[in-house]
């Protein structure tokens, strides 16, 4: 049987964070969650390239021009969406999640999710840094994990 699972160990691999700025007081923790993840997990601090966007719509976009670059191994897409405050709120639920999902299979490399929907502020602040932990830190850890299990698993082809 051959067994396949990633490492918590970042050192050397290169990773593109793109953050949203609407909920700015939001997404700024996850991203400073994810920034916190990365360094403890070894990434150094010169193989990150961290990009602000409007808004969750315009993640994808960027999350896949940081995708196809060769010096880039994975990258995490930080937002939050609250239903709350837009009657939209399902239309970017669905190109946030649609797009991300295009872009990590289009490319091949770990694109993670890392956009929380919530129906209120006060569920988004508690998955990012509160009472639920931090969803930024959380796909920081699943960008390496993923990142070396993909490499092992195509070592192994
Ligand atoms: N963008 C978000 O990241 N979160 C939201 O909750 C949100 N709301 O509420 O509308 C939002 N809208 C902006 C959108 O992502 C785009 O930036 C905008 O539509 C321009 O394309």
């Amino acid at each position: 049987m051959e067994r396949i699972d990633g490492r918590a160990d970042g050192a050397g691999l290169r990773v593109g964070l793109v953050a949203a700025r609407f909920n700015d007081l939001i997404v700024d923790r996850l991203l400073e969650g994810a920034l916190g993840a990365l360094r403890q997990h070894a990434v150094d601090d010169d193989d990150i390239v961290v990009v602000r966007v409007p808004g969750a719509v315009e993640v994808p976009l960027l999350a896949q021009v940081l995708a196809d670059r060769d010096d880039i191994d994975a990258v995490v897409a930080l937002g939050c969406v609250i239903r709350g405050s837009t009657s939209h709120y399902d239309y970017v639920c669905s190109m946030v999640a649609s797009g991300i999902t295009r872009v990590t299979l289009d490319a091949s490399k770990p694109v993670i999710f890392g956009v929380l929907t919530t129906e209120n502020l006060e569920q988004a602040f508690d998955r990012a840094g509160g009472k639920l932990g931090n969803k930024g830190a959380e796909a920081a850890a699943a960008a390496i994990l993923t990142t070396t299990a993909l490499r092992a698993a195509r070592a192994h082809a």
